[in-house]
């Protein structure tokens, strides 16, 4: 991995695991702009990044597919065979913020294997190729007798990895539904550029507002099954338990499968632990994210620990999209000298708000860290 993070990557990015290589950018970098660049994207990989020749590359469409088939990249390019779609859309890991969980129960959750993430696996693109239910017609749609109410579409990465023991092919599945209405990309353009290979090379599913774990990249196979994938990465991996169930009582099947991502927010300056100088003011700045097709329609923060929350003006929001965060910042009042508190929230459209402290949706697995964003700070005036 370390060739393509260096040939891939900002100089800069913060190495969160080494092998498997996960990386996510600066924290202020990452909020300078609404898209972000190819260079500070993060990067999730279970395994290795696998070399791939594009000209002898294809796509195998198989399972309950009416006619399965192999497709090309030329021929998913061919605009006469499919339009082609581009859409602004961020993927966000269920990891991003994880190290708050390992902070709040140190040693509880699983995060032997699990990277401890900051607040920056997360970032925005606008992702070009061609819809699955596109693709999925021109095989003629399903077989005849399959369930289209419980089909899936399992994506095959060309990665394999290593857990516990045993070596794993990368698989996830999504629900059928959710490529019905354009929401699952097929990808190779990654702003304006060939998907870069530490992201998917040739080609990638961008699934909109789920987590990051159902974008499989390097795709090589998609198979129309009926029910969820059976693979590892499905069936053991991202799932969410509830805060009683720890070490001790974890089994697989006390945990849900996540897939919508729930509206989450950060502030990205300043940082934990700064001092500031200032007079009166002081500015942060930082990301609000809904998954599920929501987007964030308020964003709040407080100077003291979520007593007296200030709005950030409607027009220091970026742009909305439907399933693209929106960069906001605010200059807060603050009045005291020393230690305080600063925290996020936002609402999203559904009016769902993010849980007041991390305690509150701890989970075994440590992942979506959702709550009020909490950060202390230094305030000299
Ligand atoms: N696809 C394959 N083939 N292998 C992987 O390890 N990681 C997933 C997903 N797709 C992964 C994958 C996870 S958990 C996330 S969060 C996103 O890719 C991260 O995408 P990125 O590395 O392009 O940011
Ligand atoms: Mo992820």
């Amino acid at each position: 991995s370390w060739k393509y993070v260096q040939e891939e990557k900002a100089a800069d990015m913060i190495h969160v695991l080494q092998f498997p290589y996960n990386g996510e950018p600066p924290r202020s970098r990452l909020v300078e702009t609404e898209i972000t660049n190819n260079k500070d994207f993060f990067i999730r990989n279970h395994g290795g990044v696998p070399e791939i020749d594009p000209n002898a590359y294809f796509v195998e469409l198989d399972g309950l597919v009416k006619h399965p088939q192999n497709l090309t990249l030329a021929q998913l390019q061919d605009e006469k065979l499919f339009p082609r779609q581009s859409n602004v859309v961020s993927l966000q890991c269920s990891g991003t913020r994880r190290i708050e969980q390992i902070h709040e129960y140190p040693g509880d959750g699983d995060e032997l294997i699990n990277a401890p993430w900051g607040e920056g696996a997360i970032g925005t693109a606008r992702w070009t190729g061609v819809s699955l239910r596109a693709v999925i017609e021109h095989c003629g749609g399903f077989a005849d007798g399959a369930d289209v109410d419980e089909m899936h579409m399992e994506f095959y990465g060309a990665d394999t990895y290593f857990k516990k023991g045993h070596v794993y092919n990368y698989a996830v599945s999504i629900p059928w539904r959710k490529c019905k209405y354009d929401e699952c990309l097929l990808a190779w353009e990654m702003n304006g550029q060939p998907l870069p290979k530490i992201h998917g090379f040739p080609l990638r599913a961008v699934v909109f507002g789920y987590i990051g774990a159902r974008s499989c990249k390097w795709l090589t196979r998609i198979k129309a099954i009926t029910g969820p994938s059976k693979a590892p990465v499905q069936m053991k991996e991202y799932l969410y338990y509830t805060p009683q169930i720890g070490k001790q009582n974890a089994q697989y099947s006390n945990g849900f499968s996540i897939q919508d991502m729930p509206v989450s927010s950060a502030i990205m300056t300043p940082v934990d632990k700064d001092q500031i100088v200032h007079d009166g003011f002081i500015t942060l700045r930082g990301w609000a994210y809904s998954g599920g097709g929501r987007w964030p329609e308020r964003v709040e923060v407080s100077a003291d620990g979520g007593s007296v929350w200030y709005e950030v003006p409607y027009e220091r929001l970026s742009k909305k999209y439907y399933h693209a965060w929106r960069i906001w910042s605010v200059d807060v009042p603050v009045e005291y000298e020393g230690w305080l508190e600063f925290c996020c929230r936002t609402w999203d459209n559904a009016l769902n708000t993010q849980p007041t402290y991390v305690r509150s949706a701890w989970n075994f697995d440590l992942h979506v860290t959702s709550s009020c964003h909490r950060i202390k700070i230094y305030s000299i005036n």
